[in-house]
C-alpha cells in the first residue's frame, strides 16, 4: 500500500498535507525509523521523541531558507528521512553511508556540523547576527534537548543571546532525560515549568474560590493583582528564561502536532529570543524505548519484536574499568567517580550504585567536571574523571589550569580513545594522545588489554600521585598471552620502563595501547615475507616515554616504525622522533591518523582504508625499509 511518506521528496511536500494526514505521516515515519535503526544501529530514542517535533518544524518553517541547528545532532533521522534521503537511511553510521549526524556536506538542510552537545544556541546566534548584518530575513532555529542545555556552552550562549535584539528561536526538546534521567538544578527548572499549568489553573482556581468571600474576597483579589509581578516571580518558574531576556512559550505537548504548530506559529512572528519548550517523551511509540530510553538512546542492531540486541555484546574496556574501579574503591575510601552525563558509558553505573556519596554525575558539563575533581583532590580525595577522550577535548585548560599545573592527584579515565567507528568524526578520539603529551607533569598510559587497564588503574589511583590519564578504546580486548608477570608490569609502571614484548634485530614496532595486535601481526607478516626478526615494543607510558629502552633498541636495529590510534603529529610518532633525531641513521615511519577527520564507520573498513591494518603497515614498512 502506498504510504503518505512515499509523496514527500522534501519538506515543500509537507504543505500539501492536512493535520489528518501529517499524523499518519508520523506514525509511518515511527514505524520507519525503527525499521532501518534496528538493521543499522543508532540513537533511536531520541529520535522516536522528535518526530512530531521535525515534522512541524519542517511544516512551519521554510527550510532550508530558514535554518535549523540541531543540538548533538544525534535526533536528525527524521530530518534526514524528510529531506531527500529516506532511500540512504540503510548506509546510516555505515562506512561511506550516511552520517548519523547532521553534515552540511551531505545537504543544504543540515546546516551546521554537530556531534558534541550544548553548540547549537552559540552556532545559531551567531548565523542571525551574521544574517543582521547584511539585512536579510530568514528564520535561525537552535533545537536543544534538556540534557544539552545543562552544557556550559549552552548556558553561556543564553546569556549572550537574551540580552541580543537578534530574532532567533530555541527550541527546548525537554524529556526530562540526558542519556539516563537528567539531573541538577536545570532539570528541576524544567520539571517545575513542565507542570507550569498546573500553577495556572491553581491560580485561576483560587481566584474564584476568593471572589466569593464577601468584602474580603474582592480585596484579597486586588492584593493578588497588585503583588502579582512578585507572585508570578516565585509561582511561575517560567521566569528564569523572560529575566534572562527570551519570550517564554510553552509547555506544549510536544506529540500533539495541532498545538505543537500553532506555538511554533506563534514564535515564528515573534520578535528578539524566544524560547519554546516542548514536552517530549523519550522513545515515543516503540513501547522497548519508551520502557527504557536510556538503552535505546544509542543501540546496535536489535529485533524489533523482542527489544533486544541481536549480538550479545562482549566485555568491553568500560566493564573491565568498572570492575576495577569497584574493587580499588571498595578498600579506599578516598576514591571519588565523576561523570559528565555518560554513568552507563563510562562504565560507573555499578560505581554510582554501591558508594553513592562518593559518585557525581555533573551532567553535560566535561569542563566543571576537570575542576570539581581538582577540587574534590585539594580536599584530600582521589578523584577518578570517567569520560570519552573525544568529550575531553571541552575540558583541555582544566585539565592544565586547575589539574596539572596545581600538580593534583586525578586519574582521568578516557574511554573511547581511538577510533569509535559509527558515531564519526565529532566521536573518534583520536586527539588525546597529542594534546595530553603537551601539558607538563601529565602521565600518559595506555594498556593493550584488560590486565594492563586493571594494573594501571590500581598504579594510577594507589602508587601515583599527581594527574595521570589512561586512555582506552571502545569494544573488547585483543587476546595474546602477557609476556609480564603482574607485579613485572607493576614495577614497569613505577620506573616508565616500556615492555619489550619481543626482541628482534631488524626492525623496532613501537605500539601504544591496543595497537599492540596490530603490531605483532605485521611483525608476523615481515619474518615470514622477509625472514624479519621485529623487536616489539610496547611503550606503556606515553609520558614519561621510557628513552633508553627506545634508544638501545632503535641504535640496534636502525629501522623504527611507530602505530598508534591516534594523529600521528603530536602524539607516539612525535615523541619516538625526538628520541631518533638524536641517533645517526635511525630512520622512523609513523603509522597513525595523518592531519586529518576520520568520518564513520566500522573501524575495520576505516583503518583499512587508511593503510592502517596489518597488511598495508607490513607493505609500506617493506616498501620503505627494504633495499
Ligand atoms: C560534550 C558531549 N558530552 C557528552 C555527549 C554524549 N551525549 C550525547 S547525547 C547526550 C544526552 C543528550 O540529552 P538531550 O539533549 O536531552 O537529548 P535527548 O537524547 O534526550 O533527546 C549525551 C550526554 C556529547 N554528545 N557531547
Amino acid at each position: 500500500m502506498k504510504k503518505i511518506l512515499d509523496e514527500i521528496r522534501s519538506p515543500r511536500d509537507l504543505h500539501f498535507l492536512g493535520l489528518t494526514e501529517q499524523k499518519v505521516l508520523c506514525k509511518e515515519l515511527r514505524d520507519e525509523v525503527i525499521a532501518d535503526v534496528a538493521k543499522t544501529g543508532g540513537h533511536l530514542a531520541s529520535n522516536l521523541g522528535v518526530v512530531e517535533l521535525t515534522v512541524a518544524l519542517h511544516y512551519v518553517f521554510n527550510t532550508p531558507y530558514d535554518k535549523i541547528i540541531f543540538d548533538v545532532g544525534h535526533q536528525t533521522y527524521i530530518h534526514k528521512i524528510l529531506t531527500g534521503r529516506r532511500d540512504k537511511m540503510a548506509t546510516l553510521r555505515q562506512f561511506g553511508g550516511l552520517s548519523g549526524f547532521p553534515k552540511t556536506s551531505e545537504s543544504e538542510y543540515d546546516v551546521f556540523n554537530t556531534g558534541h552537545s550544548g553548540t547549537s544556541i552559540s552556532a545559531a546566534l551567531g548565523l542571525a547576527r551574521a544574517r543582521d548584518i547584511v539585512h536579510d530575513d530568514y528564520k535561525v532555529i537552535a533545537l536543544i534537548g534538556d540534557g544539552a542545555l545543562t552544557s556550559g556552552m549552552a548556558l553561556e550562549a543564553l546569556n549572550d543571546a537574551g540580552s541580543s535584539d537578534s530574532d532567533l528561536i530555541v527550541i527546548l526538546n525537554d524529556n526530562a532525560m540526558s542519556i539516563d534521567k537528567n539531573t541538577g538544578g536545570m532539570a528541576s527548572l524544567l520539571s517545575k515549568l513542565r507542570t507550569k499549568s498546573f500553577y495556572r489553573n491553581s491560580n485561576r482556581y483560587i481566584k474564584k474560590v476568593v471572589s466569593y468571600i464577601p468584602f474580603l474576597g474582592k480585596w484579597i483579589i486586588k492584593l493578588v493583582r497588585r503583588l502579582k509581578h512578585s507572585i508570578k516571580h516565585f509561582i511561575l518558574p517560567n521566569m528564569f528564561f523572560e529575566d534572562i531576556g527570551f519570550k517564554y512559550l510553552g509547555p506544549v505537548d510536544g506529540h500533539d502536532l495541532e498545538s505543537l504548530e500553532a506555538m511554533l506559529e506563534r514564535a515564528k512572528d515573534l520578535k528578539g529570543p524566544v524560547l519554546v519548550h516542548v514536552k517530549t517523551t523519550k522513545g515515543k511509540g516503540y513501547q522497548f524505548a519508551e520502557d527504557n530510553p536510556d538503552k535505546f538512546h544509542g543501540i546496535a542492531p536489535f529485533d524489533i519484536e523482542k527489544g533486544e540486541v541481536l549480538k550479545s555484546p562482549v566485555k568491553d574496556f568500560s566493564a573491565c574499568f568498572s570492575e576495577n574501579i569497584c574493587r580499588i574503591a571498595k578498600d579506599n575510601q578516598r576514591v571519588v567517580a565523576i561523570t559528565a552525563a555518560m554513568a552507563s558509558g563510562v562504565g560507573l553505573s555499578a560505581f554510582k550504585n554501591t558508594f553513592n556519596n562518593r559518585f557525581f554525575d555533573v551532567e553535560i558539563a566535561e569542563q566543571h567536571a576537570v575542576t570539581l575533581a581538582a577540587g574534590l583532590a585539594m580536599g584530600n580525595m582521589i578523584p577518578v574523571v570517567a569520560i570519552y577522550s573525544s568529550f575531553m577535548q571541552r575540558a583541555y585548560d582544566q585539565i592544565i589550569h586547575d589539574v596539572a599545573m596545581q600538580d593534583l592527584h586525578v586519574v582521568f579515565c578516557l574511554d573511547r580513545a581511538g577510533l569509535v567507528g559509527a558515531d564519526g568524526a565529532t566521536h573518534q578520539g583520536i586527539f588525546d594522545l597529542a594534546y595530553g603529551r603537551l601539558i607538563p607533569k601529565l602521565k600518559i598510559l595506555a594498556p593493550k588489554n584488560f590486565r594492563d587497564l586493571s594494573i594501571m588503574l590500581e598504579y594510577a589511583i594507589e602508587d601515583h600521585i599527581g594527574p595521570i590519564v589512561l586512555r582506552y578504546p571502545r569494544g573488547g580486548e585483543d587476546l595474546f598471552e602477557n609476556h609480564l608477570s603482574d607485579e613485572e608490569l607493576r614495577v614497569h609502571l613505577k620506573n616508565n620502563q616500556a615492555e619489550v614484548y619481543q626482541n628482534g634485530a631488524d626492525l623496532t614496532l613501537v605500539s601504544i595501547g591496543t595497537m599492540f595486535k596490530t603490531a605483532l601481526e605485521v611483525a608476523t607478516l615481515l619474518k615470514k615475507d622477509l625472514g624479519w626478526s621485529v623487536e616489539v615494543i610496547d611503550v606503556l607510558s606515553l609520558k614519561p616515554l621510557d628513552q633508553s629502552t627506545l634508544k638501545s633498541s632503535f641504535e640496534k636495529t636502525k629501522k623504527v616504525a611507530t602505530i598508534e590510534d591516534g594523529t600521528i603529529i603530536g602524539g607516539l610518532y612525535d615523541a619516538v622522533l625526538e628520541i631518533a633525531n638524536y641517533l645517526p641513521d635511525v630512520k622512523v615511519l609513523g603509522f597513525g591518523y595523518d592531519d586529518i577527520y576520520v568520518e564513520h564507520g566500522d573501524v575495520k573498513s576505516l583503518r583499512a582504508s587508511l593503510g592502517l591494518d596489518a597488511t598495508s603497515i607490513a607493505a609500506k614498512i617493506k616498501e620503505h625499509f627494504y633495499d
